[in-house]
């Protein structure tokens, strides 16, 4: 094995000089590596990839684009840099000094904060990793790429915190993050969407449109620690969370494109005769994989966000900004919430403010989310259809929380439980919308060319050509098989 240098990992963390944490990274190293091979995109290891890669946190440095193969990316460590006048600016403690070491009193909770985060990352590459194989297009095979190198990036930027400021117990962690499989009976990932498979590329986008925009929320929340480490880092992570999720975004928008070009085109105006995606599957899509993401907030009455706040670990969505937040304590007034019974009474539910904070912090992900929904509608608008998309009441198909369990329909209303049963299939993707987009899952792999149920996109990546060989491919052949 090759040491540890600054030329291999690039970083802003003083490395080369830090023999401690080039001792804990010469150990873990090799083990994400097999990991990688064992776990990460099957079938592309040798192939030459055109990627961006962090090199610094410069404006202009931090996106490096080359062709290279994965195994050999260089998966670096970056916080973004120190502001000279931070104070903890939320809490029990607003004014008090950031913390750059871990206080003993919320070792705990940092630990589980930051493992929970490290989990998911590593785990969304396992539930991608057979994608590869029904890519609609180069482009298309490229961004799956480029997600999954940065999400493993991304596990490492928590590992190096586990590993600097954790002694044992992080290193520990940072060994069980590559131990634990998503979707695995014994040893699964830590939250459930992550858990769930994503076996074609429409849920890859769904999944990346809301699961990692979960991400950008939780990101944004942990920017804001009195850990300024964690705050620095899950910073930077934010400026690569932005890619991912117009990958989603603009994948499902070209889904929509195409489906409508063959509306108008096909027999009857029927997409499916022409191997399009119709319009109401793509919403059950949306339904599932909006709610599935919802669940990520955890519970809306919470005493771990409540703790989380009061000790200025995790911040709500730009907690920084005193016009959005004019009381930076959250000590008073309580989150109503209203539960619907099936005797068709309300129950109101107060939350004190604190306890609030999952939800406080979803009501910023739904405010952006019903952007993208918009910007969706938009092209719907265009293209001079009525159709609409929509967002799935907050009470429907809910695994965690207030809501759990309950059958309400994607309007929010209470159904009967044999009613839900029935209906699903109007609701969520049945077995038959699954079974039909994994039949339109075929490889596209000729420079410029797209699968039939998508359109193509408006530019290329780095402004190439949509046509450019984004993936060179080592040999033909074996990974069409
Ligand atoms: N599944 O007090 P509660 C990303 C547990 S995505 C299973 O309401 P809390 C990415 C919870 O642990 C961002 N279990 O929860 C996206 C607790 O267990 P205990 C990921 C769950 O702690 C795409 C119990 O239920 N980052 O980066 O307030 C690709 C009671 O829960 C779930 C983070 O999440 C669940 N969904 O909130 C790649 C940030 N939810 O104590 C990457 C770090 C809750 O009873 N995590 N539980 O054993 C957190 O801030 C919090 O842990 C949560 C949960 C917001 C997730
Ligand atoms: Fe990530
Ligand atoms: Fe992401």
């Amino acid at each position: 094995m090759t040491a540890i240098s600054n030329e291999k990992i690039p970083n802003n963390v003083d490395l080369s000089s830090n023999k401690k944490l080039q001792r804990a990274l010469e150990e873990w190293q090799p083990n994400f590596i097999d990991w990688w091979m064992e776990m990460g995109p099957e079938g592309y290891q040798q192939d030459q990839i055109y990627l961006r890669t962090a090199v610094s946190v410069d404006t202009d440095g931090w996106a490096k684009f080359d062709y290279v193969k994965m195994p050999e990316y260089r998966w670096g460590i970056f916080l973004t840099p120190v502001q000279k006048e931070r104070v903890i600016h939320f809490g029990d403690n607003i004014g008090g000094q950031i913390w750059n070491e871990v206080p003993g009193d919320v070792r705990k909770e940092l630990r589980r904060l930051i493992v929970t985060q490290a989990d998911t990352e590593p785990a969304s590459v396992e539930q991608q990793r057979l994608l590869g194989k029904t890519a609609p297009s180069l482009y298309d095979l490229r961004n799956l790429f480029q997600v999954n190198v940065e999400e493993g990036r991304h596990l490492w930027a928590m590992v190096y915190l586990l590993m600097q400021y954790f002694g044992k117990d992080g290193r520990e962690e940072a060994q069980d993050l590559l131990v634990r499989r998503s979707g695995h009976a014994d040893s699964p990932r830590i939250l459930q969407a992550f858990n769930k498979p994503i076996d074609d590329w429409l849920a890859f986008f769904c999944f990346t449109t809301f699961t990692d925009r979960d991400g950008k929320y939780q990101l944004g929340a942990l920017a804001e620690s009195a850990f300024d480490p964690l705050a620095r880092s899950t910073r930077f992570m934010l400026t690569e969370e932005a890619h991912h999720m117009f990958v989603g975004e603009t994948g499902v928008a070209r889904v929509i494109e195409r489906t409508i070009q063959l509306m108008k085109e096909a027999p009857e105006g029927d997409p499916t005769k022409r191997g399009g995606i119709p319009l109401d599957l793509v919403q059950r899509y949306v339904n599932e994989w909006y709610s599935a993401s919802l669940d990520l907030f955890g519970s809306e009455d919470s005493s771990n966000s409540a703790t989380y706040f009061a000790s200025g670990l995790k911040g709500r969505w730009d907690e920084g900004n005193d016009s959005k937040w004019p009381d930076h304590k959250a000590l008073s007034g309580d989150y109503v919430m209203e539960l619907p019974k099936g005797d068709g009474s309300v129950e109101r539910h107060g939350i004190p403010l604190r306890r609030a904070m999952n939800l406080v912090l979803r009501d910023s992900y739904v405010e952006d989310c019903n952007r993208v929904i918009e910007r969706w509608n938009r092209v719907l608008e265009r293209a001079g259809l009525s159709e609409r998309m929509s967002l799935p009441s907050e009470r429907f198909n809910r695994h965690m929380g207030l809501y759990s369990g309950m059958p309400f329909d994607p309007q929010g209303r209470l159904l009967s439980g044999e009613e839900f049963a029935r209906r699903r299939g109007e609701f969520l993707p049945s077995p038959q919308d699954y079974a039909y987009v994994q039949s339109l899952m075929v490889p596209c792999y000729a420079p410029g060319e797209f699968a039939s149920w998508i359109a193509p996109p408006r530019k290329g990546i780095n402004n190439l050509p949509q046509e450019f060989e984004y993936v060179k491919f080592a040999s033909n052949g074996e990974r069409r098989a």
